[in-house]
């Protein structure tokens, strides 16, 4: 097991295809600081190439209880605020459109800037102690770490004006009913899935990988004959892949699994 940790309250494990970062600042339940954010974006960034899919998760109570409040209690200046905003909008960044799927494990309080930085994963897995909130409006702020983009594409816009405006909290049956998590697990039966949906995500083709990274997020998104022509440019590049060839020839000679029916 290599340690690739970058800053106190991040530690980060890399395990043959499989990097887990744990957000380790339990103290102050995982609140994430400037060094927390730039850790994680050098991580990402930076992940040795056999790791193919990484698990992130929160040590402690609680997942993540968002922006380290103690740096927004200075003197006010605007200019650093927007840079500080832009920081987080790269971190999240190069999650959600690096090299490899990101799965969170979520517990406890995901909260604010915690919830901003699970909507920039892939996968995110919520164990029955999971509660979800956006505090900012409480707290006179508002989302700062892209949340305002990626979250109403999750749950709706009128759920998160719900939650901003009244301080709503989701259990994590209501967050995963809105879309928040595809998941809905038992508490600490999360990282054990998360390990075995990373082996999964890690077996994926390279090309269909940086598909589903890449490509399916921007043409969902896209005009629709934007996205007719992006997936068939996408298609034929990944079908066209010798790895591509080799898989189907070993479905059609029956050495492949077949697709399995839900548990
Ligand atoms: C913190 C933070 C924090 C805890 N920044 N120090 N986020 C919030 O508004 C959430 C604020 N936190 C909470 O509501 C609660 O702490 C929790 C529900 C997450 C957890 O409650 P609990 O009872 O387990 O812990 P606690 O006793 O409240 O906190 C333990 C310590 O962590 C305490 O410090 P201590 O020195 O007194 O021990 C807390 O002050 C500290 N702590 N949360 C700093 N967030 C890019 S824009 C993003 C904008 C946002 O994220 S706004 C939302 C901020």
């Amino acid at each position: 097991m290599t340690d690739l940790s970058p800053c106190p309250g991040l530690a980060v494990h890399v395990e043959d295809a499989i990097a887990v970062i744990r957000l380790a600042r339990p103290a102050k339940r995982n609140a994430l600081n400037e060094a927390m954010v730039a850790g994680l974006s050098k991580v990402v960034s930076s992940l040795p190439v056999a790791v193919r899919a990484v698990v992130l998760h929160g040590e402690g109570d609680h997942f993540c209880a968002g922006l380290d409040l103690g740096e927004v209690d200075g003197e006010p200046d605007l200019a650093a605020a927007i840079h500080h905003s832009l920081g987080w909008h790269r971190a999240f960044q190069d999650i959600q459109f690096g090299r490899v799927p990101v799965i969170a494990v979520l517990h406890g309080a995901v909260v604010g800037g915690g919830f901003e930085l699970a909507a920039a994963t892939h996968i995110r897995i919520a164990e029955q102690s999971a509660f979800f909130a956006l505090p900012e409006g409480q707290r006179g702020i508002f989302l700062g770490g892209g949340g305002s983009v990626r979250i109403p594409r999750l749950i709706g816009t009128p759920l998160v004006q719900d939650m901003m405006l009244t301080g709503r909290t989701l259990s994590a049956d209501e967050a995963k009913a809105a879309g928040a998590c595809q998941y809905r697990v038992a508490d600490g039966a999360g990282l054990a899935l998360a390990m075995d949906l990373a082996c999964k995500a890690a077996g994926i083709a390279d090309m269909t990988r940086f598909a589903v990274i890449h490509a399916l997020p921007r043409i969902a998104e896209a005009d629709p004959h934007i996205g007719y022509l992006t997936e068939a440019l996408m298609a034929s590049a990944a079908q066209t892949m010798p790895e591509a060839k080799a898989r189907v020839r070993d479905f059609l000679a029956k050495r492949a699994a077949k697709v399995s029916r839900p548990d």
